[in-house]
């Protein structure tokens, strides 16, 4: 069949546990900085907390029943490390490493391979106190974190992600404000994606150690980037959200050190690099998960000086103001393979945020259909092309607690009751399934 794609293929779906566990004083868990952030008033769009979520800390063999129901062959879930260290940098509790043992043996037991990741933006509040990831320090208590869960879940699990989105983890949230810690400092910010860089490179062999014949990468969300028009400033916008955005991340670890056109753009800004850090964070990994949702189209009104705006297609965009640009993940996904020669490469996200109504009893989201048909549909001729492309991860299994926008944005593929919590598979989930059991793209 045309437009299928390879045997081995990983059909996943993806959560994060901060965004679907709730429970955040249950069983030893200490307070995170996303516990902190959301009691802040204002902070989040609905005024709403971690709790309850989508309570999966209750609610998983739901949840994995779910994924049965779709027919997923994995799944990527992250692990809370104040569940698993309370204070970040201490004690363990066991009873947060007996709730991941079980979520993994029962992935296992229904024939979905668990894909971990270790960090999801729930840093334990205790090392925020001493300085969060901007202080170096918390790399160290990272990698202790890391090596108690790798040690005790390694056996099992055999997929492994250091990190979530390391721009959104530095500059989202240290230098936008819009993200736990909320702070707005961009000398802040650029020194802590340069610790979540060095962090991943240490916890590489640390991961290999403890779980023989895994696979261990890192997780980029990747913002391909036009100029709105042909002005030279438009041009020069576009190139330093490129350089800022995507080179900032990919190129360090690729072994190139930082763009020197956002270095120098960000002057006295630039962050703080030990003897050694460039080459430790440059270790080899197995793959790369790419986590893909739009494109930015950039317009500087100002002529090189002014602020850089982000337009977005008005006719073909998804609720939550993100245009629909399935061709744009495939530049992304053909420049990042022919410059970077990952050996593997892994859409960990994908999926979109519409307005869902329950109606007669079900979710007939076909604007959500549309978006993953359309981002389905143009895979297989490009891993036919030689891309590597292993597999895909919708973003989300279930609705959840969508960070700064709480439970307004709805990306699962079920929808989550958040007051019963009762969860109901969506269009999207059933046809879904179809395309798993086709191992190809279905109507
Ligand atoms: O919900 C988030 C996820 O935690 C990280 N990537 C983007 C998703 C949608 O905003």
């Amino acid at each position: 069949m045309t437009g299928t794609f390879p045997a081995g293929f990983y059909w996943g779906a993806a959560t994060a546990a901060f965004q679907i566990e709730g429970a955040t004083k249950e069983d030893g868990r200490g307070e995170s900085i996303w516990d902190r952030f959301a009691a802040t008033p204002g902070a989040i769009l609905t005024g709403e907390t971690g709790d309850p979520a989508a309570d999966s800390y209750h609610h998983y063999p739901d949840d994995i029943a779910l994924m049965q129901q779709i027919g997923l062959n994995s799944y990527r879930f992250s692990i809370a490390w104040p569940r698993v260290v309370p204070d970040g940098d201490g004690a363990v509790n066991p009873k947060g490493l007996d709730y991941y043992d079980r979520v993994v043996d029962a992935l296992l037991a229904a024939g979905i391979k668990p894909f971990v990741t270790l960090y999801h933006w729930d840093l334990p509040q205790a090392l925020q106190d001493r300085g969060g990831w901007a202080n170096r320090a918390t790399v160290d208590a990272y990698l202790r974190y890391a090596e108690v869960v790798v040690k005790r879940l390694g056996d099992r699990v055999k997929q492994w992600m250091t990190h979530n989105e390391p721009w959104c983890i530095s500059i989202l949230s240290h230098e936008l404000g819009k993200h736990a810690p909320g702070l707005q400092d961009t000398k802040i910010a650029l020194q802590v994606a340069h610790h979540i860089l060095l962090s991943h490179g240490k916890v590489v062999p640390i991961v290999r150690q403890h779980s023989p014949n895994a696979e261990v990468g890192i997780v980029l969300n990747l913002n391909p980037s036009y100029p709105a028009t042909d002005t030279e400033a438009d041009k020069r916008a576009a190139d330093m959200f490129h350089a800022k955005f995507n080179l900032w991340f990919l190129d360090p670890l690729a072994g190139r050190g930082y763009p020197q056109s956002a270095w120098q753009d960000y002057s006295a800004n630039v962050p703080h690099i030990a003897a050694g850090d460039m080459e430790a964070m440059t270790v080899p990994t197995d793959f790369l998960g790419v986590n893909y949702y739009s494109r930015a189209i950039l317009h500087d009104p100002k002529g090189g000086v002014g602020k850089i705006v982000t337009r977005r297609n008005p006719v073909n965009m998804m609720s939550r103001g993100w245009d629909v640009a399935p061709h744009s993940m495939v530049e992304l996904l053909t420049w990042l393979h022919k410059d970077y020669a990952y050996p593997k490469l892994m859409i960990t996200e994908n999926g979109a945020t519409y307005d869902d109504v329950i109606w007669d009893g079900q979710i007939h989201d076909l604007a959500r259909i549309d978006y993953i048909k359309q981002h389905l549909k143009v895979l297989p001729d490009l891993i036919a092309s030689g891309v590597p492309l292993t597999g895909y991860f919708c973003w989300s299994l279930l609705d959840n607690f969508e960070w700064a926008e709480g439970t307004r944005d709805r990306f699962g593929l079920a929808y989550t009751d958040f007051t019963t919590q009762h969860r109901l598979l969506k269009d999207s989930g059933y046809w879904y399934k179809r395309v798993i059991q086709a191992n190809a793209v279905v109507d």
